[in-house]
Order: structure tokens, then sequence, then C-alpha cells
């Protein structure tokens, strides 16, 4: 699938299936306007393992310093990331038609003690996207303020419809 334009990613961004890109899309959104190089992979827990472990042992190895995965359904994919690696995970659960993202959401967040993942809100791929470029942020001074300006942007446009809202 697409890559950002840098040769060497800092982020993954895996999903369980091309279906799930309509929700990832937004972390990818994210990423790009933070300039953080990343790349995008289609890895399934049950439909292609080897592959899977493959990529969690040799993430760390390549250069990676986080790993978004987003699954919906039996979501195991995050969680067996985890398994395989000691880079942070952050994961996304992908609302599928049935039961609204809540089974995605509960095989994701609860993970045994020892191998954490970061879950964010169903369908929450763009504050994926900012957590990753929080842990990358709390290292690189560069994505650390670009952090501070989008939260000030986000304040302003706050205050700009609380006036909108009173005009
Ligand atoms: C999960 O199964 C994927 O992450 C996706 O959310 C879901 C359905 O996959 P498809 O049948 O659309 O390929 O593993």
């Amino acid at each position: 699938m697409t890559d950002s334009a840098s040769p060497s990613p800092l982020v993954a961004l895996v999903m369980g299936s091309d279906s799930d890109w309509a929700t990832m899309k937004s972390a990818a959104d994210i990423l790009a306007e933070f300039g953080i190089p990343f790349e995008v992979e289609v890895l399934s827990a049950h439909r292609t393992p080897d592959r899977m472990i493959r990529f969690g042992r040799e993430a760390a190895s390549r250069g990676l310093r986080v790993i978004i995965a987003g699954a919906g359904g039996a979501a195991h994919l995050p969680g067996m990331l985890a398994s395989v690696t000691t880079l942070p995970v952050v994961g996304v659960p992908v609302a599928l038609a049935k039961l609204d993202g809540l089974d995605s959401l509960l095989s994701i967040v609860q993970m045994p003690a020892g191998i954490p993942v970061a879950t964010v809100s169903i369908g929450g791929a763009a504050n994926a996207g900012l957590l990753a470029a929080r842990i990358l942020g709390s290292s690189d001074p560069a994505v650390s303020r670009r952090l501070a300006e989008y939260a000030l942007a986000l304040e302003g446009l706050v205050v700009e419809k609380n006036a909108a809202l009173k005009a």
C-alpha cells in the first residue's frame, strides 16, 4: 500500500484487512500532517500469522519506533504484535457492521499484565496518530513543537466556534 515520502519510516501503520483502511486513514493523515515518516501494511493475525510475527520481530531492528495496529471483530493483531516486540503498540478498534466495534474494543483493550497495548477509542485512528507523535515527540523537539502548535490551533477553533455561537 501507500508509503509516505521518507525512506526510513518511524511508525508502522498496520491493519488486519484493507477493509480497515477507511478507519485507519485518519492516522495516516495525522502522521503526514506532522511530517512523520510511516509505512502502511496489511497484516492479519489470523490470515497471515507467519508474516505478522516476522513483521513484529523485525520491526525494532528496521528502525521503527511505534506500531499503530488496527483491526475489527476478533481483533488480535495489536496484542499479538505487542507480544513479539518491545516497541510501543497503539491499538485501534475498528467497527464492523455487527456489534458497533465493541467486540474489537474488548479484544484489544483486555491485554494480560506484561504485554501492554495503548488502546484508543473505537475508530479513534486520529488519536492513535497523535499518540504516536507524542511518543516520538518526547525525544524529538521538532515534533513536540508541532504538537504544541496543533493544540493551540484546536483551542483557537473552539474559541472561534464559541464566539460564532454568541454572535
Ligand atoms: C479483521 O477482520 C480485520 O481487521 C477486519 O476488520 C475484519 C474483516 O476483514 P475483511 O473480511 O473485511 O477482510 O481481521
